[in-house]
């Protein structure tokens, strides 16, 4: 497939535009685990798109699902009408999903799927006779998507300087990252679980009867991957339980197989009261988001809504037939090709290879959880990201596709990858960090 000759009226997301079309890099195909690019290399996928093609590239029972599903019925309204698959899908997810978390809200995205998952923290609050529990707190450095729920809970600076001031009656925990005593960290770091005691200083600074709900990634991605300290999670649940709070984990990321299970929430044995996914859902190809929820919210929201219609929150995509197919097919090669079996069993592989990288020049620190990695690269001088970027491009070249945020190159292959592509990775991303200034 030849370059496309005008790049010029695409507003690229999260892209510096004006040096993206200077000097452009153009994926034309896809299969397992690699990408092709325009100029007909092979690039190994360390990052499964973007977190999400988590079944590798080009599966042909998820085009074929799609592909008859579009045949048959290529959309429904969702309000006031339902067709089969999304019935069948949320009961699918039901049984992967943590017990007694059997109610599925579908969206088309993470951030809508945050979205979904806050407004009914809410709404659930309020229709239980809890009205003045409405703040919402997040965590520094957490990342809940794009929209406006999703920012004013998020703690990445960028996502929100930008965009006034955002929901009010917000706040926020303390992040957990402290490398000067967990750096190098094998697995989730030893220090740090007293900081979910963060939460008990909020809550005595603005009253329990205030509060709906805190969000956290159980393992924060976007932000450079931080898994949380040994004790955090379940010292979280606890607060949360004490004081009649919402636990939402956001496992857009985690969920579908990243760590080794289902959710993270299986992966940590914590149960939070909302879980919101995305991303694997899908497989990437169809975009879908989920916002599952315990069974007591469920139920309440039918027993106590003041209206017939219990939840006025929706989008004209929700449960999409053709989204649903792709869900279904997916799930199907998660249970048929024992994906989350073969993560689990990657992740020591991963650890090793990642840390076997100490040592090499401008590295700072390296962490890892399930089939994730993350290289945190010194700054180069102020210039935050400039070194992460290069690295990223000069990969690239070498045939890698790996993500910088920032600074930290993240890896979060699909689950398919085995121990040779493993190596591959981290050869040639050792390879780049050295030719990198
Ligand atoms: N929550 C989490 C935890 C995410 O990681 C979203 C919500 C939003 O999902 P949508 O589908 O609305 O994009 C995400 C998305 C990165 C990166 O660089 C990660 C995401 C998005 C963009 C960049 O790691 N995750």
């Amino acid at each position: 497939m030849s370059k496309p000759n005008n790049l010029e009226s695409l507003w690229m997301p999260f892209t510096p535009n004006k040096t993206f079309k200077k000097d452009p890099r153009i994926i034309v195909g896809a299969k397992d685990m690699h990408f092709t690019s325009d100029d007909n290399r092979q690039i190994l996928d360390g990052t499964a798109g973007l977190w999400c093609v988590n079944a590798g590239h080009g599966r042909k029972k998820i085009q074929e699902a799609v592909s008859e599903q579009l045949e048959t019925l290529d959309y429904s309204p969702p309000f006031q009408f339902g067709h089969p698959k999304q019935f069948e899908l949320a009961n699918r997810l039901a049984e992967i999903f943590p017990e007694d978390m059997n109610h599925v809200f579908f969206s088309n995205s993470g951030s809508e799927a945050v979205d979904s998952a806050l407004k009914i923290a809410l709404a659930y609050q309020r229709a239980r006779g809890h009205a003045t529990k409405t703040r919402l707190i997040g965590r520094e450095r957490g990342y809940h998507g794009v929209g406006f729920g999703g920012i004013s809970v998020g703690g990445m600076v960028k996502n929100r300087m930008y965009f006034g001031s955002m929901l009010s009656g917000v706040d926020h925990l303390r992040h957990t990252h402290n490398p000067s005593v967990n750096a190098y960290s094998h697995g989730q770091p030893e220090h740090g679980a007293e900081l979910a005691d963060d939460l008990e200083r909020l809550v005595q600074l603005h009253d329990a009867s205030t509060v709906a709900a805190v969000i956290v990634e159980p393992i924060a991605g976007s932000t450079g991957v931080l898994p949380p300290p040994k004790g955090y999670l379940k010292r979280l649940r606890d607060i949360c339980t004490k004081h009649d709070i919402l636990l939402i984990f956001d496992e857009v990321i985690s969920a579908f197989g990243r760590l080794g299970k289902a959710t993270g929430s299986d992966y940590f044995g914590i149960t939070p009261d909302i879980i919101c996914c995305a991303k694997g859902l899908t497989n990437a190809t169809i975009p879908m988001g989920a916002t599952v929820v315990q069974d007591y919210i469920y139920e309440s929201m039918l027993e106590n809504a003041d209206a017939p219609i219990e939840l006025f929150h929706g989008y004209t995509y929700s449960g999409h037939p053709v989204a649903c197919a792709a869900a279904l097919a997916t799930l199907d090669i998660y249970k048929d090709e024992g994906l989350f079996d073969n993560a689990a069993k990657m992740s020591p592989v991963i650890e090793q290879a990642a840390h076997s990288l100490k040592g090499t020049k401008n590295i700072a620190d390296i962490r890892n959880l399930g089939v994730i990695a993350a290289i945190e690269l010194e700054p180069r001088g102020n210039t935050i990201g400039a070194r992460g970027f290069e690295t990223m491009k000069k990969a690239w070249e070498m045939g890698l596709m790996v993500r910088a945020n920032g600074d930290t190159l993240a890896f979060s292959p699909p689950l398919i990858v085995n121990e040779s592509q493993v190596d591959e990775m981290f050869t040639t991303v050792k390879q780049a960090i050295e030719q990198v200034d």
